[in-house]
């Protein structure tokens, strides 16, 4: 008797670990990119079938909303920024060329080309960019954005071990 009791508990918990594990997989919370980093996602923008494309982008604490946009090589994207957090945040990417800060309840506008030297273009924020406010511009899904540095980070490449020379 005792241990027949056990089992629809057994299920219940079972179902519960299923829902609770279930939940982040959802596709608004899946990168389609590989960035190499933490990225807090918040949905992804397809606007691949235009030559040009004007969308909102939202900076908050401490996300970009759209976080991915997919987008094809030589579109011109206009990105009409609105800062709804309480911080400042910026819209930098070496690969775009961009850098543009946005103050708490301001807006502000941004064009630029997609490369067609890339499939993965990082943009980041330069205040929050290790809390994950990262996002990336894509032209195919699946790729990685390890495959075009785009600013050159201190690989341990200097000569002379033990060297604390700069
Ligand atoms: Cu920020």
């Amino acid at each position: 008797m005792r241990s027949t009791r056990t089992i629809p508990l057994v299920v219940a918990v079972a179902a519960l670990v299923f829902v609770f594990t279930a939940a982040p997989v959802s596709a608004a919370s899946k990168a389609p990119v590989k960035l190499g980093q933490k990225v807090t996602i918040k949905g992804t923008k397809d606007v691949s079938s235009k030559s040009s494309a004007k969308l909102t982008m939202e900076l908050d604490d401490k996300y970009f909303a759209p976080t991915f946009i997919k987008a094809k090589a030589g579109e011109k994207i206009t990105l009409e920024m609105e800062n709804d957090g309480n911080l400042p945040h910026t819209f930098t990417s070496d690969g775009l060329a961009v850098d543009q800060q946005v103050d708490p309840g301001k807006s502000a506008k941004l064009t630029f080309t997609v490369p067609s030297n890339g499939q993965v273009f990082q943009f980041h924020c330069t205040f929050h960019e290790t809390a994950g406010m990262v996002g990336g511009v894509y032209t195919k899904a699946g790729a990685s954005a390890n495959a075009t540095p785009t600013s050159p980070t201190a690989t341990n490449s200097s000569s002379g071990a033990g060297s604390y020379g700069y």
